[in-house]
Parts: C-alpha cells; structure tokens; sequence
C-alpha cells in the first residue's frame, strides 16, 4: 500500500485513517480474545449474563474482578503481537517515525452504558497523549476499533489541525488530565469513522476526546503508541520516559500461597 498520501494528510491534519489495513475477522477473533478474562471470573462466580452482556454482568456483580479482568486484557499476547507486527511497524515508519519504538504499553478502551466505573471515569475527555508520553516530536497513537456498530457508537472524536496549537495546558481528572476548557473554546470535534481492520494513526498532539452515545452495547477499541528513536529532540533529551513500572511489595493475599498448595500443585503438573 503506498501511504504517501496518508502520510501527508497525517501531518498536514494531525489524523489519517488506513482502511483494511488488517483482516476485520483477525481483529473480531483478538476482541473475543479480549473478553476471555472476563468470561473466566463469570464462570467461576457462576453468573448467568443475560442476552449475553458478560461485561455488565461482571461490572455488576463485582466491579474489582472487572476492572481487574479489564486490566488483564491489556496483557493478552495477541494484542501485543499486533502492535509490534511488521504489518503495523512497516505502516508506522511509512508515516514518517524513521525507527519506531514502543512508548507504552497497549491500551484496550471498553465503554458503554452501564459500564461507568464510581469515582473513575468512562471514556476520555479532551486531552493530547504528547502529555502523558513525552517522547518524540512526531510521536504516534494507532487506534483500532475492534467492535462493529450499525451506526456512531461511543466514536472517537478528534479536534484536526488541533496539533499545530502546541502542548494546550491540561488541568487534573480522574483520567488524568483534560485540556483546559477555555483552550479549545471554537474548536470543533469531529467524529471518526472506522471499522474492525482500519487503523486511525494521529498525532500525539492532537486533542481527542470519546464521544457519548446512548443506548445498549459495548465499544471496544486497542491503541497502541510509538516514538521515532531518531528525531532529535527525542535524542537530545536523552529519550525520556515518564512512565514508572514497579509492583507493590505487600502481600495481595496474606498468607498465599500455603506451602502445602502449593506442593499439591506441583505434584499435579
Ligand atoms: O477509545 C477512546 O475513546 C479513547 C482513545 C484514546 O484516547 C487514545 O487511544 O489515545
Ligand atoms: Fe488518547
């Protein structure tokens, strides 16, 4: 595929979309793949989700093993396997990352009514992921739907040109910060369409936002980030990272596992 068109409206607009960029059955069998922690804890509660609304029936039940099911997708091997695919590094250096680097790890975005976490917060507001990475000028977010809809569902929407503004100043929210309300007063949003199998690529300085919907069903989505090791502010900054990987020490269940479990375990593998 030749993106040399893509590539332009990428950065003249801060947003392009690659239609069929992979197969849109692959894309649906990785989102069912997604939802297998969550039908393992509805099967260990023995719950009954109706009309097959797993995700509502575990948010339900027991919104920690949810959002922990939620947690665990995001560490299922074939999201990872797409995002460094050379289908999707080949497509990310077509658009002009020379040598493109993972800055973080993949995100899975589930929304929905229904499905709004206390105190959290259910799809994004206005913000720029350059805020949250801070790598390299032409950074990356590859956006993929993974659910089909028959109409706008929960779209992402997103500002065009808005990357030419700069870094907007954020103010502190529950997801981690929104652009300030007054920084994109008459700047309008639009809707993107995408299916399963197209890519949306945009700019991280480009301001986006989940747009809301009503009604039933649930809206999936994987992005996936990357900086350019070789453009060179990111150089001369000494690649930084602001992202902190590190467990928490205290036991998550005192007392786990009994030594003697744990040998019965064993002597059953
Ligand atoms: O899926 C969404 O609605 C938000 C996506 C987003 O903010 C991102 O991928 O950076
Ligand atoms: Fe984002």
């Amino acid at each position: 595929m030749d993106l040399t068109a893509h590539k332009t409206e990428l950065w003249t607009t801060g947003i392009t979309v690659l239609p069929n960029v992979l197969s849109s059955t692959g894309v649906l069998e990785l989102q069912s793949k997604l939802e297998e922690p969550f039908s393992k804890q509805i099967s260990y509660l023995r719950l009954k989700p109706e009309n097959n609304q797993k995700l509502q029936c575990l948010f339900n039940a027991d919104i920690e093993r949810y959002l922990a099911a939620a947690k665990l997708a995001q560490h299922t091997p074939a999201l990872h396997a797409i995002g460094s695919s050379q289908i999707i590094i080949d497509l990310v250096s077509e658009l002009g990352l020379e040598s493109p680097v993972i800055s973080t790890r993949p995100v899975v975005h589930i929304v929905g009514n229904g499905l709004a976490v206390p105190e959290g917060y259910q799809g994004t507001p206005s913000h720029q992921d350059w805020r949250s990475v801070q790598g390299s000028l032409d950074s990356l977010v590859l956006w993929l739907p993974l659910t089909r809809h028959d109409r706008a569902f929960w779209p992402l929407e997103v500002a065009r040109f808005s990357h030419r503004l700069g870094l907007l100043e954020a103010k502190p929210h529950e997801f981690g910060n929104a652009i300030s309300e007054e920084k994109l007063a008459g700047v309008p949003f639009t809707q993107v369409i995408a299916h399963p199998g197209d890519v949306v690529a945009f700019s991280m300085f480009m301001a986006h936002r989940t747009g809301r919907s009503k009604g039933a069903g649930v809206r999936w989505a994987a992005s996936f980030r990357y900086n350019n090791m070789l453009e060179p502010t990111f150089v001369t900054r000494g690649f930084p990272n602001p992202y902190i990987y590190k467990p928490q020490f205290d036991l998550i269940d005192d007392n786990f596992p009994d030594v003697h479990l744990l040998n019965r375990f064993f002597d059953k593998n």
